[in-house]
């Protein structure tokens, strides 16, 4: 495929256009191809495993379809002639995905639809159970309010000894985990797959250890809330160079579900609409900031002059509390600045409130390590 290799070469897949996370969701999306344009990279991810179905279709010259893996190695491909449309369906594990859209010479607009079906735990038709190496953690699969527990495993001290685990969230939730030694001693580390390459490795982002050092279940259990976003690995090692750790490994997740079908972005650009504040409604948001999202950005706008109120509970056992702060967007441009008002702020969980007039407000949430719910009322 030397046309294949010389689009890689050009860091397409680089440049590939994101559709964002479809488990449990669809995608939508036109464009064209023509005698100059002729391959479109588009980058898609899974949360969780999903089975996946793409279509592309309103073809008017011929086109093909194919599904990419992470490294841009094919998966599947589609290649009906003509204006046939292209239809791929596959059970894919949690994961970033990219689709090639390549055309054969002549100029035709497209349409790319899809969708992916949770499938998660038990009703994979194959499992991978995982033999806990870093490139192949034991899969601990989607947690959703339940316990998982494991009993007697080993690690060894150095990284190719450790034991990995991977798990990902069904919804925000705080996870309390701890390893219970039977012999030895040694620690379990809590990590983000930051790089979403699905394998423990040292870029991963480090979010919480837990030490096993006293006897059995004397251990300290500790304490993190998550969001529902890509993969988490635990990895347990021991803390001797001559002998491996046994232990038996507690999961206890507690979920506090959002209720926003996608995450705030961290700018006033990639901010989350709420749409109109009327007076005599409110607002309610649930969502998690903390570690793995260090932001969320929102927008709403106020039809007549009003008391604005915040009230903010967070709902899990949070380490660092969560940090509003509501700007009046005086000139209009859609983003923070210095002529703009910062009508209110707050850390703790009391109602604050602010008079308000009409116009479009920003509120940046940060700081925090938690999951909370703001209500936004207007009286
Ligand atoms: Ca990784
Ligand atoms: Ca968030
Ligand atoms: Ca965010
Ligand atoms: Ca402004």
């Amino acid at each position: 495929m030397p046309q294949f290799c010389a689009v890689l070469q050009s860091n397409s897949l680089a440049t590939a256009q994101s559709l964002g996370a479809i488990d449990g969701s669809s995608l939508n999306r036109r464009d064209s191809l023509n005698r100059r344009d002729r391959v479109d990279f588009f980058r898609f991810t899974l949360n969780r495993s999903s089975n996946v179905k793409l279509k592309l279709g309103g073809l008017r010259a011929n086109a093909d379809l194919s599904l990419l893996d992470s490294t841009g190695k094919n998966i599947v491909r589609s290649a009906r002639p003509g204006n046939k449309a292209e239809k791929l369906q596959r059970q894919l594990a949690a994961g970033t995905y990219y689709l090639q859209v390549r055309g054969k010479g002549g100029s035709t607009s497209y349409k790319l639809k899809g969708s992916g079906v949770v499938t998660g735990g038990g009703t994979d038709p194959v499992p991978v159970p995982g033999t806990g190496t870093a490139e192949n953690p034991i899969d601990l699969g989607t947690l959703n309010g339940s316990p998982v527990s494991r009993s007697q495993d080993s690690a060894g001290f150095r990284a190719d000894k450790n034991r990995y685990y991977k798990f990902q969230m069904g919804q925000i939730g705080e996870v309390n985990f701890r390893m219970s030694q039977v012999t030895g001693g040694g620690k379990i580390g809590l990590y983000y797959d930051s790089n979403r390459n699905g394998r423990w490795d040292s870029d991963d982002q480090t979010l919480n250890f837990s030490v096993a050092e006293g006897s059995g279940s004397n251990n300290q259990t500790e304490t993190e809330v998550l969001p529902a976003a890509g993969t988490y690995f635990l990895a347990a090692r021991s803390d001797s160079l001559d002998s491996d750790v046994r232990y038996d490994l507690l999961l206890t997740p507690t979920l506090a579900p959002g209720n926003l079908p996608s995450d705030p972005g961290p700018e006033e650009t990639t901010a989350y609409n709420l749409g109109t504040l009327n007076k005599g409604s409110t607002i309610e948001i649930k969502d998690y900031v903390g570690d793995v999202d260090q932001k969320d950005v929102y927008k709403f706008n106020v039809s007549a002059a009003a008391r604005l109120t915040y009230n903010k509970l967070e709902t899990t056992t949070n380490k660092f509390s969560v940090y509003s702060e509501i700007v009046y967007d005086k000139n209009n441009n859609g983003l923070k600045d210095s002529t703009d008002q910062v009508i209110l702020f707050n850390t703790n969980t009391t109602d604050v409130f602010a008079d308000i007039q009409a116009g479009n407000y920003i509120m940046f949430t940060d700081r925090g390590d938690a999951a909370y719910t703001i209500k936004l009322s207007a009286s």
